[in-house]
């Protein structure tokens, strides 16, 4: 993606959002509780994480339509000419608003790029309850081109999102790219995916490890050493403890905050519950 281009991700974007050029620990705030995940998405083009599954891909496609009745697109300027991304999962496929999302996107031709990262598993449910046609094929029944693309492939995903986005760009229109991957760790801490799953699927795919790959490839052309792995080891190793730890010395925000970014003006309802909610904890005698 081109600094102009703006990205929405779900909640599983981390590499993009690195990629985009915003500080992870803006990110872990949200995860921690400390906020609701309100940073400021036209700092780096990267929107806010959606966690209403789907949503994201309305959000992407009508700012591709202002893209293109801005005149940003197709006019050869590179610079000048934006696209937007969306990332959703093979769940995500399911939902009403992404089946709109790709009308829309079709129909407008807008410069949009749909990346869907089918991995398998929404929570407990696998690919068989959310489609029986694949997500790249029925691209085709709503108008777009689709591509499967082996999503554990770094080099292969960097080649059909790059083309995807310079159709866009162009003024082509938009592209659905379903990277087939696959979930190894359980969907969230609270997920037991021993329960709804056999070892051995997880077995398969731990053998196509994207990293590992990508590290043997780079280390049989020569490209990179050793030596190189383990520097890049050890500055992984450090952001971690950085992240961490400043994950750890966040400040509980004030309580009155949860009311604050809920309307953009001032509302008598939330006045009213923020008042409520101050004199309940002005009823405690400690803090
Ligand atoms: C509209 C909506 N329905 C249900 C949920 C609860 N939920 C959170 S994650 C998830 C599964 C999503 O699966 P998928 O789209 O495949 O994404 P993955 O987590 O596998 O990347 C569900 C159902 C939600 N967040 N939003
Ligand atoms: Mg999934």
């Amino acid at each position: 993606m081109r600094t102009q281009d703006y990205a929405f991700p779900g909640y599983r974007e981390h590499g993009v959002a690195w990629c985009k050029g915003v500080d992870p620990i803006n990110l872990l705030g949200m995860y921690r509780g400390v906020n609701h995940g309100g940073w400021d998405s036209n700092e780096n083009n990267f929107h806010l994480y959606t966690i209403v599954i789907g949503n994201q891909m309305l959000h992407a496609t009508g700012y591709a339509m202002g893209i293109q009745r801005d005149g940003d697109v197709g006019t050869g300027d590179p610079d000048r000419d934006t696209a937007a991304m969306a990332f959703t999962g093979d769940g995500g496929t399911a939902q009403g608003d992404y089946n709109e999302a790709l009308v829309f996107a079709a129909v407008t031709q807008a410069p949009v790029v749909f990346y869907v990262q089918n991995n398998h598993w929404a929570i407990s449910e696998p690919n068989d309850r959310q489609f029986t046609i694949p997500p790249y094929r029925r691209a085709d029944g709503f108008g777009l081109p689709g591509v499967r693309v082996d999503g554990n492939d770094v080099i292969a995903c960097l080649a059909v999102s790059k083309a995807a986005l310079d159709r866009a760009r162009g003024g082509d229109g938009p592209t659905l790219i379903e990277a087939f991957t696959y979930r190894m760790g359980a969907h969230t801490s609270s997920d037991d995916p021993t329960k709804y799953r056999i070892n051995e699927e997880v077995d398969l795919w731990r053998a196509k490890d994207p990293i590992d790959r990508m590290r043997k490839h780079l280390l049989e052309r020569g490209v990179i050493d050793d030596e190189w792995i383990a520097g890049i080891d050890a500055e992984a190793s450090d952001l971690a403890a950085k992240l961490r730890r400043s994950c750890q010395q966040m400040p509980n925000p004030p309580h009155e905050e949860m009311f604050a970014h809920a309307y953009a003006e001032p509302h008598p309802l939330i006045e009213r519950e923020a008042a409520e909610f101050a004199a309940y904890q002005a009823g405690f005698d400690d803090d």
